[in-house]
């Protein structure tokens, strides 16, 4: 990330703040402005790599959908068995909705992903794949 980014999201991210603060808690202070751009993620046991693409950018309160690219070595998975839940560390809680997965050949459609509140959300996507299971820890700021 660049200065120049930094200097038009640090306004935003205090405007946030200011707007959240009477919700279910205070908004999570998160390091350095995570962007929300496209993200290649690797899962925690390095079994995947995921390329996340959410929609829209940044996600908004409300309805959103992510695609992911799911890769091992560089090919791509297919027949995945994927799981997502959003979750609010800061507050301990999750969504109000449950997200629907459709895979197209590798690519994974991730619809009905609700937020409920803005602010710092993670997106847990658990994978199984045969035997194997792993699990992805994604981070959003949510508008
Ligand atoms: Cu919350």
């Amino acid at each position: 990330m660049t200065i120049h980014r930094l200097n038009i999201f640090a306004p935003v991210a205090l405007l946030s703040l200011l707007l959240v603060g009477g919700g279910c808690g205070e908004a999570d202070g998160t390091e350095g402005g995570d962007e929300n751009a496209e993200q290649m993620v690797t899962s925690e046991d390095d079994h995947f790599s995921g390329h996340f693409l959410p929609d829209p950018d940044p996600p908004i309160t409300g309805d959103n959908v992510v695609t992911i690219h799911l890769t091992d070595d560089g090919e791509p998975v297919t027949g995945a068995d994927i799981d997502v839940e959003p979750w609010m560390p800061g507050h301990g809680h999750g969504s109000p909705e449950h997200p629907e997965v459709i895979e197209d050949n590798g690519e994974y459609v991730v619809s009905n992903i609700v937020y409920s509140m803005p602010g710092h959300w993670e997106l847990r996507v658990d994978v199984a794949v045969d035997d194997l299971t792993d699990e992805f820890v994604v981070d959003y700021e949510v508008e």
